[in-house]
């Protein structure tokens, strides 16, 4: 099977919520050589999102969200030993969470593989976090990057007060601070000093190696 037919199956397996078939293309995956991070996020992630939109237009329900979330948490299990096979021990702290009045964790999830995907330590502090977990996981691991996750409109102020918190702890300087979710702008970014954001994982990847190169 070429890399290519093998990352769509990959992809047909999420979207039918195949656990099975999507843990035997991810051995099957790895076997080819191809990259956690490609698995993760040319396999994986099309299917996630393809069920998000499902949700929206009906076609789908919670259930099925939250059991492709398992799948994503399941794969992310099985790949870091091979993660970790390829690095030189452990990677720089990413610290990530949703927001405090925000429950939405499945894009939370996929950024948190994606970063693992890519060599990061992600340590999910989980849903409906005040800024003072947020700072508390950060100082604790001494995190290079902390993202907060705000999917709803009513919550994307909040990441204002998560910055202000890193600031009066004394670390907001030692980190970058991204924010991400349904409907992120720049100028949401820009408003809540964060600095960078991502409406997909892959370009708060990009965005990260972009700020870092400089
Ligand atoms: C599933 C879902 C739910 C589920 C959540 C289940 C769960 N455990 O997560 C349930 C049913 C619980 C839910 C509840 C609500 N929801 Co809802 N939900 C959705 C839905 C359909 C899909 C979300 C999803 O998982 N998408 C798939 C993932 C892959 O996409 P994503 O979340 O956007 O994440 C990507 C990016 O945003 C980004 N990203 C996300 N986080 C981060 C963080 C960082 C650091 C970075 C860099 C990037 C990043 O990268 C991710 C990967 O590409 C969306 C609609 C949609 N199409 O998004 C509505 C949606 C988000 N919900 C909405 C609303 C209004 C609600 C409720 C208020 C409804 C209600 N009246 O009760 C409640 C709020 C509950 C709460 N307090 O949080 C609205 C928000 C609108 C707005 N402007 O605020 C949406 C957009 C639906 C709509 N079109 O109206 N919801």
């Amino acid at each position: 099977m070429s890399r290519a037919e093998l990352l769509q199956k990959l992809t047909d397996a999420t979207v039918d919520i195949d656990d099975d078939l999507v843990m035997e293309l991810v051995d099957e995956a790895v076997a080819a050589g191809i990259t956690p991070l490609d698995i993760v996020t040319e396999g994986l992630q099309p299917g996630l999102i393809i069920i998000g939109e499902g949700y929206d237009k009906h076609t789908r329900f919670t259930a099925d969200l939250v059991l492709a979330g398992e799948i994503m948490n399941d794969v992310m299990i099985k790949l870091r030993p091979v993660m970790e096979a390829g690095s030189n021990g452990r990677g720089d702290v990413m610290i990530i969470g949703t927001v405090d009045g925000d429950e939405h964790c499945v894009g939370k999830r996929i950024v948190a593989s994606v970063f693992t995907a890519a060599g990061y330590y992600v340590i999910d502090i989980g849903e409906n976090q005040p800024a003072s977990a947020f700072v508390a996981a950060a100082k604790e691991h001494n995190a290079k990057i902390v993202g907060a996750s705000a999917i709803l409109g009513t919550v994307k102020p909040y990441c204002k007060i998560i910055n202000d918190a890193l600031v009066e702890a004394g670390i907001r300087d030692q980190l970058l601070f991204i924010i991400g979710g349904w409907g992120m702008t720049q100028e949401w970014c820009d408003k809540v000093h964060a600095d960078a954001y991502g409406d997909t994982a892959n370009m708060a990847i990009d965005k990260v190696k972009e700020i870092l190169s400089v």
